[in-house]
């Protein structure tokens, strides 16, 4: 297979690159750095140092090809359209931070617009150049929000004063990248409602982890964020863990969410990969399990005590975002089941492997303390 990744310098593009290379699959990818260069705006870095892209790329045995630019720029994805002419295209290159996108008017908007564009750019892109492109979009649970009932895979049957009608499950995104989110997968919807592209759209969890088999092989590792803005709540709390500093959690902590690690995550992408739908709109939820935010701090500190044998504090800090405390939730996964996915890694197998990448990189953690705690309110 021939595979485009955008956003390949990312948490989840260099991982899958890995893979996919390992695999004997023809790698391209494209990145601006966006996210090593919005991170470091907010005096942030990667808590595990990473090579930059030449590096890494020499140290694959050049087996990536690689080219620089923005996924928001119409230009760059139809020249790269043209001159890779891929399989398939996963697309994991938009602002991915809930909290940046609530900071001002400037980052909602920012989101929104770069990251809507630069899937409609694919769309067109796609239907123009070569239309039985794969496109692989990574989008996220939390575009469904927290309803009262069961959340289905995309669609579910409605009936409605008497009439009946299978309909997308309603998205009710908490922050404007969630929103921005909720805007690619219709626009991806109607791209194949009117033109019969093949997408896969991923609602994916809470991703978690700092390894994965091709990680270890390579020796390479990929971007860990463990501040407000960019850092995720499982990779938080074991940094925290690590800094001696109670965890973090948000509000009451009944909270639920969906998660899976690293390594499942790329696991999935690559089965979704092997799988590509005919003409369809398929919708895959992607994660392994959902826990209460309690319980994931809970699972932090339990790990943590058995390999120190010290006692980590939990906190519970105001909730600086809008979301309901406590709620119903049951999503389904069962589309990857079918096509053959099986956990690899727990949340007890990955949290020891965590604390102890996170050990070793200490000094780097203390110096990125000042980002931790919590100053993007949703209510400002
Ligand atoms: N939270 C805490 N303490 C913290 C950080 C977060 O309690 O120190 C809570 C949040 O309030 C939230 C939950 O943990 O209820 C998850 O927050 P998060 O920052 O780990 O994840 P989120 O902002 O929802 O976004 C992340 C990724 C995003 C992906 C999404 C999947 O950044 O790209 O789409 O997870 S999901 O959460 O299913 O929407």
């Amino acid at each position: 297979m021939k595979v485009l990744i955008l956003g390949i310098d990312g948490y989840i593009g260099f991982p899958l690159a890995l893979r996919l290379i390992d695999q004997g699959h023809e790698v391209y990818g494209a990145d601006n750095f966006y996210t090593r260069k919005r991170s470091r705006k907010v005096n942030a870095d990667s808590a595990i140092k990473i090579d930059s892209m030449n590096e890494r790329i020499k140290k694959t045995g050049n087996k990536i090809k690689f080219y620089y630019g923005d996924v928001s720029n119409p230009k760059f994805i139809y020249d790269l359209i043209k001159n890779t002419m891929p399989d398939a295209i996963v697309h994991l290159g938009e602002q991915r931070s809930a909290p940046y996108s609530m900071i001002s008017l400037d980052t909602a908007n920012e989101t929104l617009i770069k990251n809507i564009k630069s899937t409609m750019n694919i769309i067109y892109a796609v239907k123009d150049i070569k239309k039985d492109i794969h496109i692989v979009k990574l989008g996220s649970m939390g575009e469904y929000g927290t309803p009262n009932i069961d959340i289905p895979e995309g669609f579910f049957n409605i009936e409605y004063h008497g009439r009946s009608d299978y309909l997308p499950f309603p998205r009710m995104g908490q922050s404007w990248y969630h929103m921005s989110k909720v805007h690619d997968s219709y626009n991806l919807m109607l791209a194949n409602k009117i033109w019969g592209l093949n997408i896969s759209d991923v609602m994916q969890g809470v991703v978690y982890g700092t390894r994965t088999g091709e990680i270890n092989k390579y020796n390479l590792n990929t971007r860990f964020d463990i501040d407000e803005i960019y850092g995720t709540v499982l990779n938080r709390f074991a940094s925290q863990a690590i800094l001696g500093i109670p965890l973090t959690v948000y509000g009451q902590g009944n909270q639920k969410r969906a998660f899976l690690s690293l390594e499942d995550s790329i696991t999935c992408l690559n089965l979704i990969l092997n799988n590509p739908p005919h003409n369809e709109y398929r919708v895959y939820n992607q994660f392994d399990e959902y826990y209460s935010l309690n319980y994931i701090a809970g699972a932090v500190a339990k790990n943590y005590k058995s390999l120190t044998g010290t006692d980590i504090e939990v906190s519970h800090i105001d909730d600086p975002r809008i979301e309901s405390q406590d709620h119903y939730y049951n999503p389904a996964n069962e589309n990857l089941k079918k096509i053959g996915y099986r956990r690899q890694r727990s949340l007890d197998d990955e949290i020891p492997v965590i604390l102890s990448d996170l050990e070793n990189n200490k000094k780097r953690l203390i110096k990125l303390k000042d980002s931790i705690m919590p100053k993007t309110k949703w209510n400002k």
